[in-house]
């Protein structure tokens, strides 16, 4: 506890417009000519300057002018596969020339190439390669990123792409969530033995992983050129009995039912998405499953098919936006980017994409402490140069963030 004499918080930002994306608090949930206290680490205090209760300097140990700019909850990417070795720009080049993602893959390339250079990379290579790209989304103010694991695809190489992703948080000034990927492609070894590998996969990697306590949640790739649904429901049997909660690659290119699937399973997300049917938007409703949208993917494999908006927002279901950082499908290293795809390519308004790497983000890796501005909730924003936050979602490249604010602590972005 403070004394009497010393501050009763150990900052406090005046001279902002807050975007505050807490629910039913009208436009972006704003707040004009605001202020907003923070004590370790966690938001202390936020309202109307004027109903500050004493001067700023007695209040708060250091004072931040906000210059009038917009402040927003630092930004959230949560569909990543950021760790990855070697590049697939010969691969870009062939689906130019004609060949389609599924047929690439099929004929060995695609995923299972990234995962010969990833098997390859040692450790730090890779942390090295990640830490350039992750440095690149985190100078748009994004303060928490989803890293997925699945280009090693055997237990040590899966183990080493989740510490790497451990160490990034570590290295950066970022809050890491993992995903073990583990059925992201069958691996060449187990080329015409599928079932052998989802064997492997239940009885040994994920066990392995969980022991490990490396990953947050499990996810799968429940494709025609992936694992089927059955095959997808018994590994999430598997997680839930090991106590990891679950989200799903789903009806990227196909309708299997994947996200009606990952509903069933109470998966914290369903993602892609394009070929999701009305049953499968319901069952996700039902479940408070969230929609993840992939722009990035959605463009860079020129999918004429848009994944149904309408109808998630007609039975409620949270939609989130990601990059879906990845050497394949979307190579993106701008959040506020796909906020301006997802806004022209899938008509979501520039509140909804924000609240999409938000407030939604947050529901997606079930991280209740962040997303929104408000009492409690942990101390991540970003500070804007702007002069509405519709602008979030207007502009194609440049970079309007000025200021982030991690676990409390400001910092000026680099670059
Ligand atoms: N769908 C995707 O878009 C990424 N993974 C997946 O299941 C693509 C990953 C890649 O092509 O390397």
């Amino acid at each position: 506890m403070p004394s009497p004499s010393s501050p009763r918080w150990d900052s406090l930002w005046v001279d902002l417009r807050l975007a505050t994306m807490a629910p039913g608090g009208g436009r972006y949930g704003a707040v004009a000519d605001a202020a907003l206290a923070i004590a370790e680490g966690r938001i202390a205090w936020l309202g109307p300057r004027a109903d500050l209760p004493g001067r700023p300097e007695r209040l708060a140990a250091t004072v931040h002018e906000g210059g009038g700019r917009w402040m927003t909850p630092g930004l959230i990417d949560c569909h990543t596969h950021l760790v990855f070795g070697g590049d697939r720009a010969r691969e870009f080049e062939l689906r130019l020339e004609g060949a389609s993602y599924e047929e690439i893959a099929r004929a060995g390339g695609g995923i299972v190439s990234t995962v010969a250079a990833t098997r390859a990379a040692s450790e730090d290579a890779l942390l090295e390669g990640a830490r350039r790209r992750l440095a690149v989304l985190l100078r748009e103010g994004v303060t928490t990123v989803e890293v997925k694991s699945g280009y090693g695809l055997d237990t040590e190489s899966e183990l080493k792409m989740l510490r790497v992703a451990r160490r990034l948080g570590d290295d950066l000034p970022v809050s890491i969530a993992t995903s073990f990927l583990g059925a992201h492609a069958v691996p060449p070894e187990f080329a015409g033995r599928q079932a052998a590998y989802v064997d492997l996969l239940c009885e040994e990697m994920l066990p392995a992983v969980a022991r490990s306590g490396l990953a947050d949640a499990v996810d799968a790739f429940c494709e025609g050129i992936a694992f089927t649904p059955a095959e997808t429901e018994r590994l999430f049997a598997a997680a839930r009995g090991l106590g990891l909660r679950v989200k799903l690659h789903a009806d990227q290119l196909s309708d299997l039912g994947g996200a009606a699937l990952a509903a069933r399973f109470g998966a914290l997300s369903a993602d892609h998405l394009e070929y999701a049917s009305d049953e499968s938007v319901r069952a996700m409703a039902a479940a408070g499953t969230v929609a993840v949208l992939l722009p990035g993917a959605n463009y860079f494999l020129r999918e004429a098919r848009k994944p149904p908006v309408a109808a998630f927002r007609a039975h409620g279901v949270p939609m989130a936006i990601a990059t879906n950082c990845n050497p394949g499908s979307s190579p993106a290293l701008s959040l506020l980017l796909m906020l301006s795809m997802a806004a022209t390519l899938f008509r979501l308004t520039p509140e909804e994409a924000l609240a999409g790497v938000t407030r939604e983000a947050a529901r997606a890796l079930g991280l209740g402490d962040r997303g929104v501005i408000a009492l409690g909730k942990r101390a991540d924003l970003a500070l804007w140069d702007i002069a509405d936050p519709a602008e979030l979602a207007y502009w194609m490249g440049g970079n309007p963030c000025r200021a982030v604010v991690v676990n409390g602590v400001a910092l000026a972005p680099a670059g």
